[in-house]
């Protein structure tokens, strides 16, 4: 089993990608725009009386994909761009607005970029999508069982929604990734995921 994993997550600009980061690892939320930089966080977390190490990457949004025309005009601008900015990770996290469509389309396009730019025979890399701002589910632009039901079957993906705003889903979105990779010893073992220093009891509030 490995002991150490690199999460990469992406996602358009505001949808809330350092926020479920610094939720997850602080169990901090700031109201607000922030800078739109990458950043690097190492959490360990500890899943069935095991630590593993984890590296998670902050990935700022991609400008050749911005502003977002059509999915298949981002591929083509990526080819042209080049590789460096998606960095190979061994699980992927891809965030969208569930109040944003824009942010939604852009997700596509970098799934089939993952997909596309994986190295023959890598074997499958792990990706979750994940709904982010869930307490504002009253503008939403599509019903989650659409979403959930065309990643599931089409992209082969898992699909969670979460808001960092209210520290829901957040240790379950991390645990389901750990899950993916094969991190847990068993599939019935109980969640008992927590961060080192340990976190307050997961809260759910929708408003
Ligand atoms: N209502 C709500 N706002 C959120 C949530 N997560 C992030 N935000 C807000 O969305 C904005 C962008 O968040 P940020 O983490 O900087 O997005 P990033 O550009 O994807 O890293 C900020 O104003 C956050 O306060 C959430 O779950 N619910
Ligand atoms: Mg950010």
């Amino acid at each position: 089993m490995a002991d150490f994993l690199k999460i990469a997550i992406l996602g358009a600009p505001g949808v809330g990608k350092t926020a479920i980061i610094q939720r997850f690892v602080w169990n901090q939320f700031a109201e607000g725009a922030r800078a739109p930089h990458s950043g690097v966080y190492h959490p360990s977390v500890v899943l069935n009386d095991r630590i593993y190490h984890l590296v998670i990457l902050d990935i700022p949004a991609l400008t050749c994909f911005l502003p977002p025309p059509r999915p298949q005009e981002w591929i083509e601008r990526w080819t042209e761009t080049g590789d460096e900015d998606i960095q190979p990770a061994h699980a992927y996290i891809l965030v969208y607005d569930i109040c944003c469509f824009a942010s939604f389309e852009y997700i596509k396009a970098v799934h089939q970029l993952i997909v596309a730019k994986r190295p023959p025979g890598s074997g499958k890399v792990p990706i979750l999508i994940v709904g982010n701002k869930r307490d504002l589910q009253r503008c939403r632009v599509a019903p989650r069982h659409n979403v959930a039901a065309l990643v599931k079957r089409s992209w082969k993906c898992g699909y969670i929604e979460c808001s960092a705003k209210y520290n829901w889903h957040i240790l379950l979105l991390f645990k389901e990734l750990l899950k993916t990779t094969g991190c847990l010893a068993s599939r019935g073992a109980h969640a008992s995921a927590c961060l080192q220093g340990g976190l307050p009891t997961n809260r759910c509030i929708i408003l």
